[in-house]
């Protein structure tokens, strides 16, 4: 299955708008404030932890700054390829993000699976898999930098949903961008498939730009898990120059 999303409808649901609102809220206010966001955003049960909460839960404690200045610059490789282990053959240029949070968010890190994969060796997993689900989520996302003469920008991925939960879980597609003060969700949710399906996207909208691919898997600790399995990532840059 081939699907097909133009940059300028990236925005999945109203709820994801709402989500980046109060997400770069969350941002400016860096500091003081996000203790008092945390606190406020508390739930006393996993149905209460609205999205927003989770996406500051997610991305506050990390460490941008150390993880920006030492990302690869993203230099276009052969064929235009701009991201490095796009199969999760190798495992060094993916970031596993730890997810554990104050808020209840038990850490369930991504993790790199033989099975199922689409080629190779490696998968990516996220998400809980074959145990009762935990209120966490999953993380994992690879910064580079798009060339401003791309004539076009391209995004493909192979994945493959399994889950037992008819809603409160989630997988997402995101694009991280200003140094992580934004970010646009390409995917929300997935379509049911039996088997892996594959996805696309345009990135033209990010020519120029440090951006991250990331993908991410909310479980509600409801009993009922949902994993997500990624392979054969690619994000490809058609040269713009006069031939
Ligand atoms: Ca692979
Ligand atoms: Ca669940």
């Amino acid at each position: 299955m081939k699907r097909q999303v133009r940059s300028t409808d990236v925005v999945c649901a109203l709820g994801a708008a709402l989500l980046t609102v109060t997400f770069l809220l969350g941002l400016v206010q860096l500091g003081g404030a996000l203790g008092a966001l945390s606190a406020r955003g508390a739930p006393t049960a996993p149905a209460e932890m609205a999205a927003p909460a989770y996406r500051r839960a997610t991305l506050t404690p990390r460490p941008t700054r150390t993880r920006l200045a030492s990302a690869t610059a993203g230099e276009p490789r052969p064929g235009g390829e701009l991201l490095r282990d796009g199969g999760f053959e190798v495992g060094d240029a993916w970031e596993i993000i730890p997810t554990a949070h104050s808020a209840g968010y038990v850490d369930q890190p991504a993790a790199y699976v033989t099975n199922p994969v689409h080629s190779g060796r490696r998968a990516l997993c996220l998400g809980v898999a074959d145990a009762a689900d935990v209120y966490s989520h999953s993380a994992a996302e690879q910064w580079l930098t798009i060339p401003a003469d791309a004539a076009a920008v391209r995004l493909t991925l192979w994945a493959y949903l399994v889950t037992a939960d008819s809603s409160g879980d989630e997988p997402y597609v995101l694009i991280m961008k200003d140094g992580r003060t934004a970010y646009d969700c390409l995917l929300q949710g997935l379509p049911a498939a039996d088997g892996w399906q594959q996805l696309e996207f345009s990135l033209d909208a990010y020519r120029g730009q440090r951006i991250a691919v990331h993908f991410e898997v909310k479980n509600d600790g409801d009993g009922a898990p949902t994993a997500l399995y990624v392979d054969d990532v690619s994000l490809t840059v058609e040269d713009g120059a006069e031939p």
